[in-house]
């Protein structure tokens, strides 16, 4: 049976009604959230519909198992704060279809805390055996929620963990989130390697004060130490930096954030990403020492949060392959092979089992953003591709 290329469309819009945000095809689903939590509910029964068996993990990675061996599918279906509508869900949608559609065994998975409201692809990294459950459930939010909380919110729904034997490999397709498909009018790519990637909360501790009365050198402000930080570190990794090195401050915390008051506190998260582990541990160490430099020099008192992180993984090359032919088969001369800079589950499955990945474009390369987007031709085209490679490889 072919693919079915509406419902495929229309699956993935009812999935994007959970968690809508209003504002363009955005949505607002992030791990354990109710919006997530019902869509898994509706993802498992669109399993059972498809003659899965469904079974949720203790840690709510949802997987909708084919009998016997079978190759698996899939990606996440949480989201950002703001995430785009197709970042994950496209993946676990396709896994649908094909699963439904084909004559093959075909499994399907959406793992749980891919985009890391907790740390890095949680859910996978837990399942994968990444990172231990009693570690994992150690972690906290960035408002303090730990992850045995959040995840003990799914615990009606929990099974016990999948055993991975049961399949042959793990294929993910995705939107590239960057601007190279896009602009180079190409529409797939093969993806060759996912980089490796480091985040961490730092937080420096000043002294609060009166924003009139505190002579300027008395003061320990934190946020002027975080500016000094900043600008230290952006100067100290010029040299460093090769051309798929990218490093963020994404969430800042001021405390108290008033403007008549010297900020006392602030925690930020800093991130770095690579496909070189020795230049990410090149990077790290200007971090702590950037970190400790400028502690010392404001009067601040330096914590550092645990260092998360997944090295850099190859795709296996038969599962490659596959995905070529597929892509030249549904796109000829219209796809090339590329790094992914995001991350994907796919780095933690590689642990357990042979894994590829393959793109379709981004409108504009934007993604971690409500305006997300891809043409529906450009779904349906990776559709097809993660289908033709799927035939091939069962
Ligand atoms: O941040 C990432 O690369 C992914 O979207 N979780
Ligand atoms: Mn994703
Ligand atoms: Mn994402």
């Amino acid at each position: 049976m072919a693919v079915n290329a509406a419902r495929f469309l229309e699956d993935l819009h009812t999935l994007r009604s959970f968690g809508a945000s209003g504002v363009g095809k955005g949505v607002v689903r992030p791990a354990y959230s109710k919006a997530d939590i019902a869509a898994r509910r509706w993802l498992a029964n669109r399993m059972e519909e498809a003659g899965l068996r469904v079974q949720f993990d203790p840690v709510g990675n949802l997987f909708g198992l084919a009998e016997g061996p079978s190759l698996l599918l899939g990606s996440h279906s949480d989201s950002q704060p703001q995430g785009g509508w197709l970042d994950g869900s496209l993946g676990v949608i396709a896994a649908l279809e094909i699963a439904r559609s084909s004559n093959r065994p075909v499994s399907v998975v959406s793992f749980q805390d891919e985009e890391g409201r907790f740390g890095v692809t949680t859910g996978s990294a837990v399942w994968s055996g990444h990172m231990r459950l009693n570690r994992a459930d150690a972690l906290t939010d960035l408002a303090g929620v730990p992850f045995a909380t959040a995840r003990a919110t799914m615990a009606d729904l929990a099974g016990g963990f999948v055993d991975a034997s049961q399949f042959t490999g793990f294929v993910e397709l995705h939107i590239e989130q960057g601007p190279v498909l896009d602009s180079e009018r190409d529409q797939i790519g093969v993806v060759t390697d996912i980089v490796g990637i480091r985040d961490m909360v730092i937080t420096f501790e000043g002294q609060q004060n009166h924003a009139g009365t505190t002579p300027m050198h008395l003061r320990h402000d934190a946020f002027q130490a975080l500016a000094t930080f900043n600008a230290r570190l952006e100067k100290r990794f010029q040299k460093h930096l090769a051309r798929r090195t990218v490093w963020t401050i994404g969430y800042v915390s001021l405390l108290p954030n008033a403007s008549s008051i010297v900020p006392g506190r602030v925690s930020f998260s800093i991130q770095w990403r690579d496909s070189d582990p020795a230049r990410l541990g090149r990077m790290e160490k200007i971090i702590r020492t950037t970190a400790k430099e400028v502690a010392a020099e404001r009067g601040m008192t330096l914590s550092n949060g645990m260092m998360l992180g997944l090295d850099p993984v190859a795709m296996d090359p038969a599962l490659r392959a596959a995905l070529e032919a597929g892509a030249e088969a549904v796109a000829p001369g219209r796809w090339r092979r590329m790094p992914s800079g995001a991350l994907h589950d796919a780095t933690n499955v590689a642990r357990l089992m042979p894994v590829a990945m393959l793109f379709v474009p981004s409108i504009g390369g934007i993604s971690h953003n409500f305006a997300e987007d891809t043409d529906e031709e450009d779904l349906v085209a990776g559709l097809r591709v993660l289908d033709h490679a799927v035939q091939e490889l069962a």
